[in-house]
């Protein structure tokens, strides 16, 4: 068998979504992710300037060597932009092995290790009031864990809060990135509060997961870490930067809190020593941005030495196709964890039709051979590229910050 053509297809139903369509000489296609948020044209050109002409001619069976050989063989390892492109590659070549074995994916990866799959929704608020609101209408579709993000009194925007009440939270929304002010201060000083209200309100089971966005320094965060111990949060997320992966001993020091780090990460690399050290307690590395299953299950791997779990990105900037296979992978892998869930815009679900379903507060990933999504071209083609770009963060005194 051999692969006679593949294609990029960018389309925004709402967001740029990128997907690569791998096609055989038996008829049997495969599609891969690969949006990479406000950058999405860099990998669009990897793929078809650089990656698609080496593709042509060969055996799309060999998944492991066609992996190593975008890995290797480009020189230059690693970073969004690549192994965003390598996913691709290889989420596109996972779809077309199951097709022809007629399984759904995670029958390949060794079949179930569950029935169904936790996932986390969005609970934001401009307020803890409108925030707790939110949760009320996610237990009541069945949520078991919800993130939750609210306005901070003193700050205009922060990150995960819509502009709108009841509108979607969508970061990349201009044609160049705005600017938000930030205060960590203001921040610090007002987020435990969300958590006490949203236990003294909802008790002691739901789990409660937050979003720091990498906006703390590492005192600051053994700091907040600490404070919120007694609200119980199923993990604190991206604290802190994670480039010095040291920075979280200091972290680990002063609190129990769970940590949930790596969705901006696309190397087992960027969370060896994380991992190797009991740093963190969930690994969030997504297929789309970690190099494809391939990679993901190398990270899943040696993060179960360490009982670490997974808990994979899942916000709307990847695509229904990354879901899907994200789905597979969490059926299959023994160390979940959690996956996040952010519903994509009803134009979107037109664009992508997929197996999996939701229900009560869980996901199954479907029966169908492959991943089970696939994309409808022609309805693609109604939704050109919008240039969008996610916003920058300055302190208080313009000092430009993390967003
Ligand atoms: C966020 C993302 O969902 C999350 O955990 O950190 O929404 C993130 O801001 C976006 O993916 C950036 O493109
Ligand atoms: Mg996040």
């Amino acid at each position: 068998m051999k692969i006679i053509s593949a294609k990029v297809i960018v389309t925004c139903p709402g967001r740029n979504l990128v997907t690569l369509k791998i096609e055989t000489d038996s008829g049997v296609y495969g599609i891969g992710d690969a949006t990479l948020n406000g950058r999405e044209l860099a990998v669009v050109s990897y793929l078809q300037d650089h990656v698609i002409p080496t593709l042509i001619g060969k055996d799309p069976h060999r998944i492991e060597d066609i992996w190593q050989y975008l890995y290797r063989g480009a020189y230059w390892r690693r970073g969004p932009i690549s192994m965003t492109a390598i996913a691709a590659v290889d989420v596109a070549l996972w779809d077309i092995k199951a097709k022809i074995a007629e399984l759904p994916l995670y029958q390949l990866l060794g079949g179930k290790s569950r029935e169904k799959v936790m996932v986390y929704g969005h609970a934001t608020g401009l307020d803890i009031e409108s925030c707790l609101t939110e949760v009320e209408r996610h237990i009541e579709l069945g949520y078991k864990a919800v993130r939750v993000q609210c306005g901070i009194p003193g700050i205009a925007t922060t990150y995960g809060v819509a502009k709108e009440a009841g509108k979607p939270y969508e970061p990349a929304d201009s044609s160049l990135p705005s600017e938000h002010v930030w205060s960590t201060e203001k921040y610090l000083n007002h987020v435990p509060s969300l958590f006490k209200a949203v236990r003294e309100r909802f008790g002691e089971d739901l789990h409660i997961l937050h979003d720091v966005h990498h906006r703390l320094t590492p005192i600051q965060a053994a700091r907040l870490g600490k404070e919120v111990e007694p609200y119980h949060l199923f993990w604190l997320e991206d604290c802190t930067p994670a480039e010095n992966q040291s920075a979280f001993e200091l972290i680990r020091q002063h609190t129990t809190t769970p940590l949930a780090v790596g969705e901006v990460f696309n190397s087992l690399h960027d969370c060896q020593e994380l991992i190797q050290k009991q740093l963190i307690d969930y690994i969030r590395a997504p297929i789309t941005h970690a190099g494809g299953i391939t990679n993901v299950r190398r990270i899943a791997d040696f993060a179960a030495v360490f009982q670490v779990k997974t808990g994979f990105h899942g916000a709307t900037d990847l695509s229904p196709v990354c879901m899907g296979a994200a789905l597979h992978f969490d059926t299959w892998v023994p160390n979940f964890g959690i996956q996040e869930h952010m519903p994509h815009s009803p134009e979107t679900e037109s664009v992508f039709s997929h197996a999996y379903q939701f229900k009560d507060g869980f996901f199954t990933p479907g029966e169908t051979p492959g991943h089970g999504v696939d994309i409808d071209e022609e309805l693609a083609a109604n939704y050109p590229y919008k240039p969008a770009y996610l916003p920058v963060n300055r302190l208080e005194d313009g000092t430009l910050w993390n967003w």
